[in-house]
């Protein structure tokens, strides 16, 4: 509408000729107008792209959840190790509820191991999986994932993936959680 009305005074204008003043502030407004549609454009593709990275995410955590879930429950991969074969660092996601209310028994202010949440959160220092993958936007995704055992009740496990990503400048993630039972 509002083109409609800057052409219609143009033409009305048009008749009696411009001057050099209203043609320079007609460039003006249009190279104005054209500024904010390249600013608008170039929003539109940083959230395309968070928009992608965040799909593509999803679908790794998806496939990975899918992965572990489909393992026997005492699979090796689902065991509460760390990711490897030595008795290092073994254990955050196990036992660490003695009064049997669901929580952490650290995050209740008692020393159990000193790990939050049953080691569920844990990215940094010694996830029970890790692996690293990338798709079409070539992004880099790291993939962790934990387990905590026999939570939230006996012969459960606790499966939580993390996927993570650097985009924009800052860290995203995506988080699954699945219970496992033992049937
Ligand atoms: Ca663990
Ligand atoms: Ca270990
Ligand atoms: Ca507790
Ligand atoms: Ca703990």
């Amino acid at each position: 509408m509002q083109e409609h009305g800057f052409m219609s005074k143009i033409t009305q204008k048009n008749q009696n000729g411009f001057t050099l003043i209203e043609v320079m502030i007609a460039i003006t407004v249009l190279a104005i107008g054209i500024l904010g549609v390249a600013k608008m454009q170039l929003s539109a593709v940083k959230g395309n792209s968070y928009a992608s990275g965040l799909t593509e995410a999803t679908a790794f955590a998806q496939n990975k959840m899918e992965e572990l879930v489909a393992l026997a429950y005492d699979d090796a991969d689902l065991y509460d190790d760390d990711g490897d074969d030595d008795d290092l660092n073994d254990g955050d996601g196990t036992n660490q509820d003695d009064n049997d209310n669901g929580i952490d028994d650290d995050d209740e202010g008692t020393s159990v191991d000193g790990i939050s949440n049953f080691g569920l959160d844990d990215t940094t220092l010694h996830p029970d999986g890790s692996q690293q993958g990338s798709g079409a936007t070539n992004i880099q995704y790291n993939i962790f994932w934990n387990i905590a055992v026999d939570e939230p009740a006996v012969n459960a496990k606790h499966i939580r993936v993390y996927v993570q990503w650097q985009q924009n400048g800052a860290t995203r993630n995506v988080v699954l959680d699945v219970i496992k039972a033992d049937i």
